[in-house]
């Protein structure tokens, strides 16, 4: 990345979501202190990459959009204290919950606007979402990505914890169109058990087009540690296969692994974050997946050499 989007992207908070150790070094550690957030909650309608609109809701935060297509992103230090003021311009009332964090708060009603404060927890990868309307919110796409860093250092996971060159956060979240057709309708005759996606992205975006942004295709150098933090918003598990390159993983769910080993493969289960190192041995280009097959699917078509879908490009 370089420094001008480093900047553009920072603008808001105090890092950007593909930050590389070579910009930041840990004599840039933040104090502890008050970070505002303005998100709003829209409904939209997108053109998937067949064609197809899809009637979707996202959390808005032009200052500080998340990864990708996200529309809302957080990376803090850990004992700032957070402020979101969440504008609601849905038709029915959501809140503001951070998984493991911020639990059963207050609703805000349609129209109006509430301030959620909190403070950032111990270094680490969270996802904030609204928990009013079960699971068709992160399905219609009300959710973000939070990323506490540790406050004395900006270039390893934890204190004291491994360290990092680059790090990257990639959340995984998929959509069924036949439940954003009854959204759309006001129609409340879905039954999410029969949820059944045909569309599935990571940071918002369906391969190839995870390739048109930077902090979407990991950009590494021979030598260098990688830290990638998966998040997923989906009730899917994602096992995640890496071609090319093995990974240490560090943390589930900010839980340390213990026994952790080298592997190509990472299972992410739904509502989890795992949070990986990848060292870089050797130079090349590769896919990094979900091994759930219809995860690389587009609208039920198997497209292009890898498929379509949850794909990322992992190069040096
Ligand atoms: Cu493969």
């Amino acid at each position: 990345m370089k420094r001008r989007e480093f900047l553009k992207k920072g603008a808001g908070s105090t890092m950007a979501f593909a930050l590389s150790g070579l910009i930041m070094s840990s004599s840039n550690a933040q104090a502890a202190g008050t970070v505002v957030y303005n998100i709003s909650a829209d409904s939209q309608v997108q053109t998937m990459i067949d064609g197809t609109t899809v009637f979707t809701w996202g959390l808005n935060d032009p200052v500080s959009p998340g990864p990708g297509h996200i529309g809302s992103g957080m990376v803090v230090t850990e004992g700032d204290t957070i402020e979101v003021n969440l504008t609601n311009n849905l038709d029915r009332n959501i809140n503001f919950v951070v998984d493991g964090v911020l639990g059963s708060t207050p609703s805000v009603a349609p129209g109006e606007t509430k301030t959620y404060t909190f403070t950032a927890p111990a270094a680490g990868t969270y996802m904030y979402t609204d928990s009013v309307n079960g699971y068709i919110s992160k399905s219609m796409g009300l959710f973000g990505p939070l990323v506490v860093m540790p406050s004395d250092a900006e270039t390893t996971l934890y204190t004291n914890g491994p360290a990092f060159d680059k790090q990257y956060t990639l959340v995984y979240s998929d959509m069924d169109g036949r439940l954003n057709e009854a959204i759309s309708n006001g129609d409340t005759s879905y039954d999410i058990n029969n949820y059944e996606p045909n569309y599935y992205f990571a940071n918002g975006l369906i391969y190839p087009d995870t390739k048109k942004f930077d902090d979407t295709g990991i950009s590494m150098a021979v030598g260098s540690h990688v830290a990638i933090r998966f998040v997923n918003a989906s009730i899917i598990e994602y096992p995640m296969h890496f071609h090319g390159y093995h990974v240490n993983v560090i943390k589930k769910d900010r839980e340390l692994v213990t026994d952790f080993i080298s592997r190509d493969s990472v299972l992410v289960r739904p509502n989890t974050t795992v949070e990986v190192i990848l060292p870089v041995e050797i130079a090349g280009a590769y896919p990094l997946h979900t091994h759930y097959v219809p995860g690389v699917t587009v609208n039920g078509v198997y497209a292009n050499p890898h498929g379509g879908g949850l794909i990322i490009m992992v190069a040096t």
